[in-house]
């Protein structure tokens, strides 16, 4: 499938976890596509001509055409809606659902692991001391949700492979790649997510130096 008219925009670091989740997106269903870089530390993000595409003036952004869309879950929907083969959400309605609310989910709680476990840590090898009582206590709800979700399926949340395994996998990763500890299990599957094709072309993916 060529679509030139499709434009990402993401961070100039490749740190983004919510560009990485529209890029393996954009990937897994084999869609051409141009990707943009804009350099946040020097606000980018707040150039008139980016300010009038990114409603959010945030990176991710989707360009196709004349159509804009930030907010990486609302990006990954609508390529899912345009673009059906290679499916990235599950196609059972309650799994969807599930899906959706695992990716808003990872979005919106877990604020001390992100905030204690930057992706710095995970995609230029940054360390960090040890968690906060409250980011300790965040990471005690991933593991306890992360296990239920797993539990029928230790391979994937639904089965076969989606976009939120993407999701949950770079979330623990934000834990395992900085060295602390989490059930064998996660261990396990973040790392088997880790390795999957898409991901690991925006892994490995040229970085400025720091
Ligand atoms: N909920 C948004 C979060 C996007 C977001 O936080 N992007 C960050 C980079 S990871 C950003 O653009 N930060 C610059 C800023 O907010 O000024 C999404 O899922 O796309």
């Amino acid at each position: 499938m060529n679509d030139s008219r499709l434009c990402l925009y993401v961070d100039a670091q490749f740190t983004s976890p919510y560009a990485m989740s529209c890029f393996v997106a954009l990937r897994e269903k084999g869609i051409e596509f141009k990707m943009n870089t804009l350099d946040l530390d020097t606000l980018e993000h707040h150039a008139r001509d980016y300010s009038r595409l990114s409603l959010t003036q945030r990176v991710p952004t989707l360009r196709h055409g004349e159509f804009a869309l930030s907010e990486s879950s609302a990006i990954t929907e609508y390529l899912e809606d345009l673009f059906p083969q290679a499916p990235i959400y599950p196609t059972n309605p309650l799994q969807r659902a599930r899906a959706r609310q695992v990716q808003a989910w990872l979005r919106s709680d877990l604020l001390p692991i992100r905030q204690e476990r930057s992706t710095l840590g995970v995609f230029y090898g940054v360390k960090y001391g040890a968690l906060s009582v409250s980011a300790e206590s965040s990471s005690q709800k991933l593991v306890e949700a992360a296990q239920l979700l797993l539990d029928d399926s230790p391979d994937y949340l639904f089965g076969e492979w989606s976009i939120a395994d993407v999701d949950l996998a770079l979330m623990l990763n934000r834990l395992l790649l900085n060295g602390d500890r989490l059930p064998v299990r996660l261990e396990d599957y973040a790392q088997r997510q880790w390795q999957r094709p898409t991901v690991q072309e925006w892994v490995q993916l040229e970085r400025p130096p720091l």
